[in-house]
């Protein structure tokens, strides 16, 4: 088994940013695919390594604080008859989406933004197969004892950080599992068996939380009294707002990001494009929001954030639970020369994006939620 083979396909289609493979979809193919992203577009987040997991003798171990600790052979999750199924459609976002911005802005401390300077490709839309996670909690384990606070999700893989090597491993509250079906176990994307660089025999969705938490190559499940212990968990997706000041970017010091706050993008045009035109330019991009909201309005502004215009609706009696919205607009202008377009998206809570990237601003550079900025060049 060679990682090279897997990753060959895929490397045409994103823009690759680093090692361990790491890359984001290119505009093209977000507007091109529509609401679903292709599994060959889809981008790639990794830690460290592709683990090579051979589904045959593969078990999922669940421990911890549960009635019952259990180790379930694939082919019994997968059997119908032991544990409902379900699809669902689910955007899955990395908190790192957009970063760009905010280390243009300042670049922070983080390690991660050498890791990863997203921009606005760090995010996709599947429709993924697999069994709720309470549900198998329910039928194989009776249940979390009380005490049970949080669930821990352990991959396979391992990675390097600060001279240990220690496997992927994350946690999200209990509350979220019991209180939605769409914390799923999947080992289907888009109707195809889960691809290995996506998490292949199984992998956690966890719908409306920051792609981190849907622990790729899932293989123990812990109920826990305490979030993680894993690095990822307790280090790492922490949000240091912008006022703590550089000495005090400390894990104690910071708050977990699990929701995704709502966001945007323009994919369409371009930073320095020149936009040829007869009184109105198209624009399109992505936006959403986590948690369960949906967007409800996207408006474009074409003077940098003073006057906005909204994107029309769609029909709403397809709200996008836990997917994006595909948005496009055709903004009238007059102007010839530099312009400055900006989006923002409002939610089912009226949570909107701040105009500008400063106010959403934060030391570790996540969840970049500001109005997105191009400067096009427009002739009349
Ligand atoms: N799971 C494991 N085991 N290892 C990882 O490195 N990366 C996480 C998450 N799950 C990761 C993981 C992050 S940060 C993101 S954004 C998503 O996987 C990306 O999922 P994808 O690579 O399928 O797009
Ligand atoms: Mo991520």
């Amino acid at each position: 088994f060679s990682w090279k083979t897997v990753l060959k396909e895929k490397h045409d289609m994103l823009h690759v940013l680093d090692f361990p493979y790491n890359g984001e979809t290119l505009p093209k193919y977000i507007l091109g695919d529509g609401k679903i992203t292709q599994n060959k577009h889809f981008f790639v987040r990794n830690h460290g390594g592709i683990p090579d997991i051979d589904p045959e003798c593969f078990e999922l171990e669940i421990g911890g604080l549960v009635k019952t600790p259990v180790r379930i052979p694939l082919k019994d999750l997968k059997d119908p008859s032991k544990f409902p199924q379900i699809s669902i459609t689910a955007t899955l976002q990395c908190s790192g989406t957009r970063r760009r911005e905010q280390i243009d802005e300042y670049p922070g401390d983080g390690d991660e933004l050498i890791n990863a300077p997203w921009g606005e490709g760090a995010i996709g839309t599947a429709v993924w197969r697999g069994v709720p996670l309470k549900k198998v909690l329910k039928i194989a384990c009776g249940g979390v004892l009380p005490e049970c606070q949080h669930l821990e999700f352990v991959g396979a893989d391992t990675y390097f950080k600060k001279y240990e090597v220690y496997n992927y491993a994350v946690s999200v509250p209990w509350r979220k599992v019991r209180q939605s079906e769409e914390v799923l176990l999947a080992w289907e994307m888009n109707g195809e068996p889960l691809p290995k660089i996506h998490g292949a025999p199984l992998r956690v969705v966890v719908a409306g939380y920051i792609g981190a938490r849907s622990c790729k190559w899932v293989c123990r499940i812990n109920a826990l009294a305490e979030p993680s212990f894993g690095p990822v968990q307790r280090q790492e997706y922490l949000y240091y707002n912008q006022q703590i000041g550089k000495h005090n970017v400390l894990i104690s010091n910071g708050f977990s990001i699990q929701a995704m706050p709502v966001s945007s993008a323009i994919l369409s045009p371009k930073t320095k494009d020149v936009v040829i035109h007869d009184g109105s330019i198209e624009l399109k991009g992505w936006a959403y929001s986590g948690n369960g909201n949906w967007v409800e309005r996207v408006e474009v502004s074409p003077d940098g954030g003073h006057v906005w215009y909204p994107v029309a609706q769609e029909d709403m009696t397809q709200k996008h639970y836990y997917a994006w919205r595909l948005w496009k607009i055709e903004v009238p202008v007059d102007a010839e020369g530099w312009l400055e377009f900006c989006v923002r998206t409002w939610d089912s809570s009226n949570n909107t994006e701040p105009t500008y990237v400063r106010s959403a601003w934060n030391w570790d550079l996540h969840v970049t939620s500001s109005a997105h900025r191009i400067k096009i060049y427009s002739v009349n």
